[in-house]
C-alpha cells in the first residue's frame, strides 16, 4: 500500500489515504465506536469534496470493531432547535459529497452500523457487510427522530416500512435481515469485507468515469422522475456517455474480440447447456 498521505482532514477522526486510484477513507473514533462529531462531519466532507482528480473510486471504512454509532449523542443534550436544524443540514451536505461526489463508493460495514452511522452507509453506492454488522435506529428510543438523511436515502433502500418497524419498535437488523432488505449488496465472512471492497473497487476503477458517473448521479435521479421525464433523461446520458473515445474503444476491443466477455455463471456438473 502506498504511503499515508493525508488531503488536510484531522487524523484524528477521519483519515485518507491514496492508493493508485483508490481513495481510502476510514472513521478513526475507533474508542467512541466512530460516533459522529461535527468534526467528524466536516472531515468527511473535506475527504470527499477534495479528492484529488486522480481517484477513481472510494473506499469507507470504520477503524475498531464497529462501523459507526451514528450522531455523537454529546452534541444534542444542550442543542436548540434551529441549531439542531442547521446540523443536520451540515450532515446533509456532508452526505451529498459522498452520494454525489466525483467517484463512486463502497462501503465497508462490520459490528454497529446504526443511526447517523446507518444514514452514512445509505449514502454509499456499494455496501459489503461482514457478519458482525448490525443496523438499528435507536432515535426513535432516544426520543430523536433521523437527521442524516435516512427518511430520503434509507426509506429508497429499505423502505419505509422497515424504517417506521426500526423506529418505532428499536428493531435491530442482523447483517443477513439486513442484506435481505438490500442494505448490503455483498455479505462477507467476518474479516473479509476490506478485500472484497477492494476488488469491487478495482473494477469500479476500469469503467470509464462518465460511466460511473451517468450510474451514480442519472440513474438515482431517472427512478425518482415520473417515467417520461425519465427516460428523454436516460436516452441525453446514454448519448453523452456513449460519444466519450473511450467509450468508442471498448465498444471496438469488443467487436475486435480483444475485451472480456461477460461472466457466466459456473454450470453445474450435468446441466444441459
Ligand atoms: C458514544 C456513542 C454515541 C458510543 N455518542 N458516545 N447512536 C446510538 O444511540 C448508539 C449508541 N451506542 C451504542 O448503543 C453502543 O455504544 C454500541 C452498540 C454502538 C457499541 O457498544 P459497546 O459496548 O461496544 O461500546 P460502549 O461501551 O457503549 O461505548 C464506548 C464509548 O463510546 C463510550 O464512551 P466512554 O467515554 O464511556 O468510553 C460511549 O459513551 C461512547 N459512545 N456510541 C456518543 N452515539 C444526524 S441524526 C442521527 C441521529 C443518530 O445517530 S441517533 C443514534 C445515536
Amino acid at each position: 500500500m502506498a504511503p499515508a498521505e493525508s488531503n488536510g482532514a484531522p487524523a484524528t477522526t477521519v483519515s485518507v489515504r491514496f492508493e493508485g486510484e483508490i481513495a481510502h477513507v476510514r472513521l478513526e473514533r475507533a474508542a467512541k465506536r466512530n460516533a459522529i462529531d461535527t468534526a467528524t462531519v466536516v472531515a468527511l466532507e473535506r475527504a470527499f469534496a477534495e479528492l484529488p482528480q486522480s481517484v477513481r473510486v472510494a473506499v469507507l471504512s470504520g477503524a475498531g470493531a464497529h462501523f459507526c454509532a451514528g450522531l455523537d449523542l454529546t452534541a444534542l443534550t444542550e442543542s436548540a432547535a434551529a441549531d439542531a436544524m442547521f446540523h443536520s443540514r451540515l450532515w446533509h451536505r456532508a452526505f451529498e459529497h459522498i452520494q454525489f461526489g466525483r467517484v463512486p463508493v463502497v462501503a465497508v460495514l462490520h459490528g454497529a452500523v446504526v443511526g447517523g452511522g446507518l444514514e452514512l452507509a445509505a449514502s454509499t453506492h456499494i455496501r459489503v457487510a461482514e457478519q458482525s454488522a448490525f443496523y438499528a435506529l435507536p432515535e426513535g428510543q432516544r426520543g430523536i427522530f433521523l437527521g442524516g438523511g435516512g427518511t430520503a436515502r434509507l426509506a429508497r433502500i429499505i423502505g419505509v416500512p422497515s424504517i417506521t418497524d426500526m423506529m418505532l419498535t428499536g428493531r435491530t437488523l442482523s447483517a443477513e435481515e439486513g442484506h435481505t432488505l438490500g442494505v448490503s449488496q455483498y455479505l462477507v465472512e467476518e474479516g473479509a469485507g476490506m478485500q472484497k471492497a477492494l476488488e469491487l473497487a478495482l473494477k469500479i476503477a476500469g469503467n470509464t468515469p462518465l460511466t460511473n458517473f451517468a450510474v451514480t448521479h442519472a440513474l438515482p435521479r431517472i427512478a425518482d422522475m415520473a417515467q417520461d421525464h425519465g427516460l428523454l433523461m436516460e436516452a441525453m446520458m446514454s448519448a453523452i456517455v456513449q460519444d466519450a473515445p473511450e467509450a468508442k474503444a471498448r465498444l471496438q476491443a469488443f467487436l475486435d474480440k480483444r475485451a472480456s466477455k461477460v461472466e457466466q455463471p459456473v454450470r453445474k456438473p450435468g446441466t444441459a447447456d
